[in-house]
């Protein structure tokens, strides 16, 4: 048994050593990313167990990131190998134009990951999970990744598996806003568990007024367990009709990417550590904050007692060490 099993696209990130334009950058530092890696990672870290449908290119980057994950104790059993196809990879510009905002470069196109069908998806698999994952990002690579995204959702409904979906909008990676917003609202009514940032809930729903987002989602989707990234102003959920919300801890920051993926990868680990919603939303902002100190999505992602002696320098710990 899992507790949580996602589906999605690993990259190799390859983040710039140095601040400013990438045709002046010299070097750059290897990482394993991608959002649903990293929140299986992320899942991972805080002792319970994940795992990732995927594929990856048989070369030395498919190589990499599967013994990452695999060290990482995520489950890799269904990640598949083709000969044919590549490797997703990107390049992560920091700081330039606007300090603190790092921009992406993707090569990614025709990638292992794109060719991904609804036969990668093993029911019994996903019926052994407690949540499954996904994100609109493996629904922009290709028909074929949204069809998968599709059929898996409707596996987990099948089984009473908990469907979270963190909207994750890539702009890059979609024809226009319309389709993604069309293709996402495909999904919405199978979803459990929502996650989303305010320019994503302002196209999804007309607002950013956390309380009408809530209203919106359950009332359109029957959603009722929604969580709401507001960026330096903190986060908000509803959580089966429970209001609750975390400020966001002010930290410095190297790279904002992969910030999100540790705020939903901890938000329901602690959940299904049974942590209540007050605090889960409180350890998924601390786990966003740790992330962004540093390069890298899944390097900084905290075990337990990183987690806690975060928030104990904030005063915010109610765990007491030993
Ligand atoms: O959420 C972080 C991700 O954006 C990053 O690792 C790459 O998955 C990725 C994507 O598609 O942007």
């Amino acid at each position: 048994m899992l507790d949580l099993i996602a589906l999605g696209e690993p990259l190799v990130q390859f983040n710039a050593v140095t601040e400013g334009p990438l045709r002046y950058v010299t070097y750059f530092e290897k990482h394993s990313a991608g959002s649903e890696a990293n929140v299986c990672v992320a899942v991972s870290r805080l002792g319970l167990r994940s795992g990732l449908i995927t594929r990856l290119g048989s070369d030395e980057f498919g190589l990499f990131i599967y013994e990452w994950l695999r060290g990482q104790g995520v489950d890799v059993s269904r990640v598949k190998f083709d000969p044919e196809r590549p490797t997703g990879i990107y390049f992560v510009q920091r700081s330039y134009p606007i300090p603190g905002v790092s921009t992406v470069l993707y090569y990614r196109r025709g990638s292992a990951a794109s060719a991904m069908t609804p036969s990668d998806l093993d029911e019994d698999y996903i019926a052994s999970s407690r949540v499954f994952h996904t994100t609109s990002i493996t629904m922009a690579i290709s028909d074929s990744a949204r069809e998968t995204v599709i059929r898996g959702v409707e596996m987990a409904n099948r089984h009473n598996v908990m469907v979270s979906f963190d909207v994750n909008i890539r702009r890059l990676l979609w024809p226009s806003l319309e389709e993604a917003v069309k293709a996402v609202e495909g999904v919405l009514r199978m979803v459990n568990v929502l996650f989303l940032d305010e320019n994503e809930a302002e196209l999804l729903f007309g607002t950013r007024e956390p309380r009408v987002v809530f209203k919106e989602a359950e009332g359109r989707f029957g959603i009722s367990r929604v969580v709401l990234k507001m960026g330096l102003r903190g986060s908000m959920a509803k959580w089966d009709g429970e209001v609750v919300e975390a400020k966001a801890f002010q930290v410095p920051v190297k790279d904002p990417i992969g910030a999100g993926d540790a705020y939903a990868g901890v938000f329901l680990a602690s959940v299904l550590k049974g942590h209540p919603p007050s605090r889960s939303i409180l350890r998924a902002s601390a786990a966003a904050a740790m992330v962004v100190m540093v390069r890298g999505d899944e390097e900084n992602l905290p075990r337990e007692t990183d987690l806690e002696t975060f928030l104990r320098n904030y005063g915010l710990s109610d765990v007491e060490l030993r």
